[in-house]
C-alpha cells in the first residue's frame, strides 16, 4: 500500500469546535495576525509544531500510573535510563525537561568565548544556546539544502568540504564539538545518511573532535536510511539507530518528538569527565540527576515513547501521513519544497503568492489566509522569522526562503483530517489573487515573530 492507513484505532477522543469564517475573521483581527496569539481552541487542525503535541499511546497513560515519584533513585529513572542506553548505546544518560535545557548545559559545559561549533543547520534554541556561551554557531550542510527544488535524498547532509575547510581555517583548538541534527528540522526535515554520518565521525578522529547528534527525530531519520541508502533495505530500525549513534560521542534530546511524549528530553555521552560537569550543573538547574526537571511519570511515558517510535509500521504510516499529504498538495500543483520531510510539508510562500512582495510577508500572509479560511494553524519560516532591519538605510533584509510549514503531529490527526487540510490549501491557492500582503505594526527587539503585530495592507 502507498500510503498507509493509521495502525492504531481510536480510544479517547478531544471533540474539535469548529468556528466560523466571520468568527476566524475576528480573532486573526485581534491577534494582530499573528497566529502565536490565538486561542488554541480556535483551531481545527493545528500545525504549528510537531513539539509535544504527539498523542500518547494506552501503554504511556498506564506508565504514568506506575512512575516512581522518589527523589533520588526513583524505579522509573532506572527503567528510563536501561530503554535509552538499550536505544543509543551511551554510557552517561542525563534527563532534562526538554530538548533547550540539553543543548544549554551541554553548550555551557563545553563552549568558551569565540568558540566554533559547526552542524549541518542549528536549529534556532540550539543556535541561540551557543550564542548565549559567546560561541559561533556555523552552518556546514551541502548546498542542495538551500534550493527548495532539488531532489536530494539526504539533503540534511554535513559538507565534509566546508568542514574540513572551518578545521583548517579555525583550528582544533577553537571547535569543541561539531553536531549533525537528524533529521535537520531548519533545512525542511532532512535526512542524514550514514556514510555522511561515517565520513564526518573518520574527519572529526582525526582532529579528536567530539561529534554530538542533535537526536530529536532520529527515528525518522532512520527510517528515511532504511528506505533509500543502499545496503540497509533489511536491517531493522532499531539496528540503523544503534549504528548511528555508534559513531557520536553523545546526544542531546528532545523528546517532545520522537520519544513521543508531551515533555522531556535528555543529554547522552560517553564522556566521564562532562557527566560530571553536566551532572552538577543539572542539580542548579535542573533537579537531583534521577529525575531532572521531570516527574517519575514522565520518565515512564519517555522509555514506552522511545520503544514504540522505533515499531516499522509507526514509522512507515508516520513518514507516509507527511507524504501523503505533500503529494496531494505537488499533484496539484502548489509549490512545496522537495523532497517532503519526515515531519512536515513546506510551502513555498515566494511561489505561493508570487504578487505580495517579500516586504509584505507573503510566508505570513498565507498563514493568515489558511486560519481565517479553513481553522488550519501553520507557522511562516521566512520574512516575519528571520527578517531584519538594515540600520544604515531602514529597509527590511529578507531571507532567501519564504517558507509556510505544516507540521504534522505524531498519531494526532487522520488521513480524512489531512485530507481536509490538503483541499483546502489547494482551493486557496486558485484563489490566491484575493490574499493580501501584511505590515508590521509592532515588533519585539529579539525573536519579533512571537509576539509581532501586523495589519493587512490596505486597510
Ligand atoms: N523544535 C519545532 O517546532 C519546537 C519549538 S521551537 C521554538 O520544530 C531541534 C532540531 C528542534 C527543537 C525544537 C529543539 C528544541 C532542538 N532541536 O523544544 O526545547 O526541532 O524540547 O527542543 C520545535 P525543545
Amino acid at each position: 500500500m502507498r500510503f498507509p492507513a493509521e495502525p492504531f484505532k481510536i480510544k479517547v477522543v478531544e471533540p474539535l469546535r469548529m468556528t466560523t469564517q466571520p468568527e476566524r475573521e475576528q480573532l486573526i483581527r485581534e491577534a494582530g495576525y499573528n497566529v502565536f496569539n490565538l486561542p488554541a481552541e480556535s483551531i481545527y487542525i493545528d500545525l504549528l509544531t510537531d513539539s509535544g503535541t504527539a498523542a500518547m499511546s494506552d501503554r504511556q497513560w498506564s506508565g504514568l500510573m506506575v512512575g516512581d515519584e522518589s527523589y533520588a533513585g526513583s524505579r522509573s529513572y532506572y527503567r528510563f535510563e536501561e530503554t535509552v542506553h538499550a536505544i543509543f548505546g551511551f554510557k552517561h544518560i542525563i534527563p532534562t525537561h526538554q530538548g533547550r535545557m540539553a543543548e544549554n548545559l551541554l553548550f555551557t559545559s563545553m563552549v568558551r568565548p569565540g568558540d566554533v561549533v559547526p552542524n549541518n543547520i542549528h536549529f534556532d534554541t540550539t543556535r541561540a544556546n551557543v550564542e548565549h556561551n559567546e560561541g559561533i554557531a556555523l552552518d556546514q550542510v551541502i548546498d542542495e539544502a538551500y534550493d527548495p527544488k532539488a531532489e536530494h535524498p539526504f539533503k540534511g547532509n554535513m559538507d565534509l568540504r566546508k568542514l574540513a575547510e572551518t578545521i583548517r581555517r579555525e583550528g582544533r583548538e577553537r571547535i569543541p564539538l561539531v553536531m549533525l541534527t537528524i533529521t535537520n528540522n531548519s533545512g525542511g526535515g532532512q535526512p542524514v545518511s550514514l556514510e555522511n554520518i561515517r565520513q564526518t565521525k573518520l574527519l572529526l578522529s582525526r582532529y579528536g573532535i567530539p561529534l554530538f547528534f542533535d537526536a530529536c527525530r532520529f527515528a525518522e531519520n532512520a527510517f528515511f536510511i532504511q528506505e533509500r541508502e543502499a545496503g540497509y533495505q533489511d536491517k531493522k530500525i532499531s539496528d540503523i539507530v544503534r549504528e548511528i549513534f555508534s559513531y557520536g560521542d553523545g546526544c542531546t534530546m528532545s523528546a517532545k518528538k520522537d520519544g513521543l511524549v508531551n515533555i522531556g528530553g535528555f543529554i547522552a555521552t560517553n564522556d566521564d569527565q562532562l557527566a560530571e560537569k553536566i551532572t552538577n550543573l543539572l542539580i542548579l538547574v535542573e533537579g537531583f540527576p534521577t529525575y531532572g526537571g521531570l516527574a517519575g511519570r514522565d520518565l515512564e511515558a519517555m522509555a514506552i515513547g522511545l520503544q514504540e517510535v522505533l515499531d516499522e509500521e509507526y514509522l512507515r504510516f508516520r513518514v507516509g501521513q507527511v507524504r501523503y499529504l505533500g503529494e496531494l498538495l505537488d499533484n496539484a500543483g502548489v509549490p512545496i519544497l522537495k523532497p517532503i520531510g519526515g515531519h512536515a510539508v513546506y510551502l513555498n510562500a515566494k511561489e505561493f503568492l508570487p504578487a505580495i512582495p517579500q516586504e509584505q510577508f507573503p510566508g505570513q500572509s498565507l498563514v493568515v489566509a489558511l486560519y481565517r479560511e479553513y481553522g488550519i494553524r501553520a507557522v511562516e519560516i521566512g520574512t516575519l522569522m528571520f527578517g531584519k532591519k538594515d540600520p544604515a538605510t531602514g529597509k527590511i533584509i529578507c531571507p532567501e526562503l519564504e517558507m509556510v510549514r505544516l507540521a504534522i503531529p505524531r498519531r494526532v490527526y487522520t488521513n480524512m483530517q489531512i485530507s481536509y487540510v490538503a483541499e483546502s490549501i489547494i482551493e486557496l491557492f486558485r484563489n490566491r489573487n484575493r490574499v493580501r500582503g501584511l505590515k508590521l505594526v509592532y515588533e519585539a527587539p529579539v525573536l519579533r515573530h512571537f509576539t509581532a503585530r501586523l495589519e493587512e495592507m490596505g486597510s
